[in-house]
């Protein structure tokens, strides 16, 4: 098998790029497409579900798609540092490619609200790290300012390239099924990645390489679901800190989107998140993080509106090992502390 390039190269002729654009990559994109019967059967009519498992880039989330491209778009301009304020994701993505250019990498975190995955990725690979008391939101601002006066590159989703690079993970999925979905299942924070994927599966189609679009169906968290509300959400809350976010830079694309694909917004609670990511673990065999569970919970809720037959990509934007406190307090599992190391004692507690 031939050795994957990273996406700049393998879909060179769809992005920005030219000859003198150095091209920064850890080899991202090419995740697998994973059946999902289990998933299937809770729905039953035939319908077949699958798992964009984007867990499985360099730094563990979907980020790294749109990093390359903005990393080494900023690298071209000759920019010698990046900024972003992130729940997580975006901060070990942005500092991971950064650092690989040879840039200064700055985040803003909310100050106990990103996962230990991620602050310990961000920290490893580098980063400044700078902790603010206050939400996502709040820190978005500052580095927007930050960027706005000093020479650092903003690498949040505002910046376009994110989204050109996001967008491959569409082309993935029709190359993977030979044909676009009909629903496509996603989780929304700032709603960069919705508006992304449909950008990818419209120029799919446009050049000929689908038939069909899909219908794009986001979810957020019910604490903070400003796009379902159709408001801003002060106080952002929810388990799935990734997309503890209450005030989406990409509000206008996603809705959009949503109007152009006759897709729809929802809520689901923490308790559906919690359902799901178990099903997804236990019934599965995949690990994803709270946030990415969101697309499962949000498709399980509208299970009857699937039409007979459909074909539904799910997207699992991060991996479960970002998020390892989530998981050990919430699963299902027979977890046998404090025994003695003795045979007998084992297979006792066994059932044996
Ligand atoms: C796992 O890292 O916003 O709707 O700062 O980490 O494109 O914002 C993360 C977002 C979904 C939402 N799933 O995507 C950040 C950040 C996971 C995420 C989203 C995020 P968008």
């Amino acid at each position: 098998m031939q050795d994957w390039p990273g996406l700049i190269e393998a879909y060179r002729r769809w992005l920005p790029v030219s000859a003198k654009t150095p091209v920064i990559t850890l080899r991202e994109g090419a995740t697998p497409l994973i059946p999902a019967p289990v998933i299937a059967g809770e729905i039953g009519r035939g319908v077949k579900v699958f798992l964009k498992y984007d867990g499985l880039n360099p730094t563990g989330s979907f980020k790294d798609r749109g990093m390359t491209m903005a990393i080494s778009k900023a690298k071209e301009a000759g920019s010698e540092a990046v900024i972003c304020a992130s729940t997580g994701n975006t901060s070990a993505a942005a500092a991971a490619y950064a650092r690989r250019g040879g840039m200064r990498a700055f985040v803003l975190i909310p100050d106990g609200y990103v996962a230990q995955g991620k602050l310990a990725q961000a920290l490893l690979y580098g980063a400044e790290v700078v902790a603010v008391q206050g939400n996502f939101d709040a820190a978005l601002e500052i580095v927007r300012d930050v960027a706005d006066r000093y020479p650092i590159t903003l690498v949040n989703s505002v910046n376009p390239y994110r989204l050109q690079g996001q967008k491959t993970a569409a082309f993935e999925v029709v190359d993977a099924l030979g044909e676009a979905p009909d629903w496509l299942c996603i989780p929304v924070g700032n709603a960069g990645n919705i508006s992304a994927y449909w950008m990818g599966f419209n120029e799919y189609k446009q050049a000929g390489h689908s038939r069909k679009l899909p219908k794009m169906m986001g979810f957020q968290a019910a604490g903070s679901a400003p796009l379902v509300l159709g408001h801003k959400v002060e106080q952002p809350d929810t388990i799935a800190t990734a997309i503890r976010i209450g005030n989406p830079v990409n509000r206008e694309k996603a809705l959009d989107v949503r109007q152009a694909s006759g897709g729809d917004f929802m809520a689901v609670s923490d308790a559906e998140i919690i359902t799901a990511y178990k099903l997804l673990g236990a019934g599965e065999g995949v690990f994803c993080e709270p946030a990415s569970a969101a697309s499962v919970a949000g498709l399980l809720k509208r299970k009857h509106e699937v039409p007979n037959g459909a074909t539904v990509v799910c997207v699992l934007t991060g991996n479960g090992l970002k998020d390892p406190t989530t998981a050990i307090e919430h699963n299902d599992a027979k977890f046998h502390t404090g025994l003695a190391a003795n045979t007998e004692v084992v297979a006792k507690v066994l059932g044996f």
